[in-house]
């Protein structure tokens, strides 16, 4: 295994010592370059392929809290299946926090492909040590909140995560082609269950959905996190092409093509200072509550402890399956052994 280590290597005694250093340091600069320089291709990066150490930590870090944030994004919605108001919502809502499930195994087996096992890595998430997208840290008050977590959260979540269908790290970018095809169908269903509930419901229909609304605008917009310039990892991911478009040049995004569906909805976004400039040619907005959301990210928001502690309740009520699964597993691989004479 390659390290980024400046010396890796005793000097072998009597076998010329003094020049294996050098040329290992030789290897490590060109093995650099060489990988630099497929990055500055747009080549795609595979699991066995040489790659710096700081490339494969920001990668797992960023690939588990992706991946913690699609299980634990099944907790907030998963509170409203018993009470959705018909059998089709009910099926609609169920088959979402289904697929988050599936997005959280496909983005685990990425991270795995980086050599950090599922265990370790759902351990991170279970001490507090591994963070998780703010947004599931808020509660779930009204049905209207499965159409806005639906149209909001979902939009955000795609205008992030097509970008990444494009990651230098291929099985990152395979994951993601798959999942945005599925986060644009939930974005729809959001969506399509506002207009309904906005052009067909009674007044408190309407009432609840802009309550609902005005709940998660700004937790919605602080999704793509802290603005560029207080953005550690940005300039980095940027230029191993894990990221290729900044946190506010998305946020900007997303909030230009939502303003536009607000009206079709017949809603307001709760921001007295979003206008079109047409100098921009997009909209400004107000100041966004950044100690807020480091707040929520610290662990300190309005559900976090809830979220976490029914995680590792998961985890533990699911002990015995794994325990299942492994002495299933053993009896078979005995079971296949050649009977000794
Ligand atoms: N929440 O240097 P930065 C979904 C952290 S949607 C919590 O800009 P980076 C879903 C960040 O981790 C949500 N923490 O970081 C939708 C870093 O801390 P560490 C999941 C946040 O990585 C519907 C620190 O702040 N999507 O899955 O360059 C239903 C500084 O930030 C947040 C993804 O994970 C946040 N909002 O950029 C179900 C997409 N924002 O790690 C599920 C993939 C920032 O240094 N991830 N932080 O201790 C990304 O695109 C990037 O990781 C981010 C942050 C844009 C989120």
């Amino acid at each position: 295994m390659y390290t980024q280590a400046m010396d890796t290597l005793e000097p072998e005694p009597g076998k010329g010592g003094q020049a294996v250093q050098p040329a290992k340091q030789a290897e490590e600069v060109a093995l650099q370059q060489r990988f630099d320089a497929r990055i500055d291709a747009g080549d795609f990066i595979e699991p066995k392929d040489w790659m710096p150490e700081h490339y494969r930590k920001t990668l797992v870090r960023q690939i588990s809290q992706h991946a913690h944030s699609e299980i634990v994004g099944m907790l907030p919605e998963g509170n409203w299946i018993s009470r959705a108001p018909t059998l089709k919502r009910k099926a609609i809502l169920l088959a979402k926090v289904q697929d988050e499930g599936g997005h959280g195994l496909y983005l685990y087996a990425a991270a795995e492909t980086l050599g950090s096992s599922r265990d370790q890595l759902l351990a991170a998430l279970h001490t507090g040590k591994a963070k998780y997208s703010s947004i599931f840290n808020y509660p779930t008050l009204s049905w209207a909140d499965m159409g806005t977590i639906g149209w909001l959260v979902d939009g955000a979540a795609i205008m992030n995560q097509v970008p990444i269908c494009r990651c230098s790290y291929a099985p990152y970018a395979r994951a993601m082609v798959r999942i945005c095809r599925e986060e644009s169908f939930h974005q729809r269903q959001g969506y399509e269950a506002l207009l309904t509930m906005m052009q067909q419901g009674t007044d408190a229909q309407r009432a609840m959905v802009q309550e609902s609304v005005n709940r998660w605008w700004w937790p919605s917009i602080q999704m793509f996190g802290p603005p560029d310039d207080q953005s550690p990892n940005s300039a980095q991911s940027m230029r191993w092409g894990i990221k290729r478009i900044s946190n506010d040049a998305l946020r900007q995004k997303f909030i230009d093509a939502t303003v536009a569906q607000a009206k079709v909805l017949g809603v307001t976004l709760p921001d007295p200072d979003l206008k079109w400039n047409e100098a921009r040619q997009q909209h400004d907005h107000g100041s966004i509550d950044w100690s807020e959301f480091w707040r929520v990210v610290g662990g300190d928001g309005p559900c976090n402890r809830e979220r976490l502690g029914a995680r590792v309740k998961a985890w533990q009520d699911g002990a015995w399956v794994r325990e299942a699964a492994l002495a299933h597993a053993s009896k078979q691989a005995a079971a296949e052994q050649p009977a000794c004479a």
